[in-house]
């Protein structure tokens, strides 16, 4: 048995970027209980004024196109040009089936032992069971451990990608070389959140097919307005594997954080986010005073009952039951 951490205990091991105790303070805040809920919340509050420095980097792309590997790659570089690394990847395919997917490379060993690097693996739960995300939360524990870059890894498939670009600064899209009706598997969404595009795999072999694949790309993004204006979104040729592309993808990151740092756009996308997931979490509180309150519990579950039963419409059940919340 060790010893239960005290509140300060996690706060001096987050300042002193101790992974093991950034781990467990990530475990607190992913956890249900309302014990740990207590004092998560408080750590949160006690580490606010130091978060909120790092650049958040989504990384997105089918299962195989090479996420994980672009991330130690892509990590490692970084931390070379003096910058602290942490990675959070969100794979809910660990509790769907309790494996991984295409060759993952979640792991990412070589760059876990670098000393200015700490590795969140896959969360023992995945949120797309209707588990909420706590995602941010673990993020904001990073940040407050001092490091400046945090790559978030989505699944690729699902809803991961607008959960990520709702919490991060910069969304990278990874993309694989295809063969000629390529565009069509692209999914418009994502072509609309992506603000680089880096298509992987690149090689002498396949480079004519690769430039074709950004020749496509670029007149496909002339139809899709860009989050940000005066921004043209960079297709970059590279290779995780290879490690070709890392430096440029580099530099257009810090083009972009300091273009919208400069006309505001930056604080102000933060503030959005911060404003959706206030009413996220105004939502999921609700629910759980609705399900565990023990007086209108009967009356939830009828009402719950009734909708399911399709005696009448989800949305009437909701709203009468909610009239009942607010009156109590
Ligand atoms: N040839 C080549 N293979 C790569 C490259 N990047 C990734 N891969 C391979 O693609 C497979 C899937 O990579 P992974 O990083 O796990 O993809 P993810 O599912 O998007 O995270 C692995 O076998 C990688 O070694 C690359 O630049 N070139
Ligand atoms: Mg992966």
């Amino acid at each position: 048995m060790t010893k239960r951490l005290s509140l300060q205990d996690y706060i001096d091991g987050i300042q002193s970027s101790d992974k093991r105790i950034l781990g467990k303070a990530i475990t607190l805040v992913e956890s249900k209980k309302p014990e740990h809920r207590e004092i998560a919340d408080q750590l949160l509050k006690e580490i606010l004024p130091f978060t909120g420095k790092s650049i958040r980097i989504g990384i997105t792309g089918v299962p195989g196109a090479g996420k994980s590997t672009f991330i130690e790659s892509f990590g490692k570089f970084a931390i070379q040009h003096g910058k602290k690394v942490a990675v959070l990847a969100i794979d809910p395919s660990s509790s769907i089936n309790k494996g991984s997917i295409l060759g993952d490379k979640t792991r990412m060993e070589e760059l876990a032992k670098d000393p200015n690097a700490f590795i969140r693996p896959s969360p023992s739960s995945g949120f797309l069971g209707g588990i909420a995300n706590t995602t941010f939360e673990s993020l904001l524990i990073c940040e407050a451990g001092g490091y400046d870059y945090i790559l978030i890894e989505t699944v690729g498939v699902g809803q991961s990608e607008t959960l990520v670009n709702d919490i991060t600064d910069v969304f990278l899209f990874l993309k694989v070389i295809g063969t000629g009706d390529e565009l069509q598997g692209i999914k418009r969404g994502i072509m609309e959140m992506a603000d680089l595009i880096f298509i992987n795999k690149v090689s002498p072999e396949n480079l004519s097919n690769a430039k074709m694949t950004k020749t496509e790309l670029t007149r496909a993004l002339q139809f899709i307005t860009p989050k940000e204006k005066n921004w043209k979104i960079p297709v970059i040729l590279g290779s995780a594997l290879e490690k070709n592309g890392l430096d440029e993808t580099f530099n257009k990151i810090e083009d972009y954080i300091s273009l919208k740092t400069k006309n505001g756009t930056f604080i102000e996308t933060r503030k959005n986010q911060a404003q959706k997931r206030f009413e996220f979490w105004v939502k999921e509180y609700i629910l759980e005073k609705a399900k565990n309150d023990h007086l209108l519990e009967n009356s939830f579950q009828q009402h719950k009952k009734n909708a399911s039963e399709l005696l009448s419409n989800p949305s009437s059940e909701a709203s009468d039951f909610v009239k009942k919340l607010f009156e109590n």
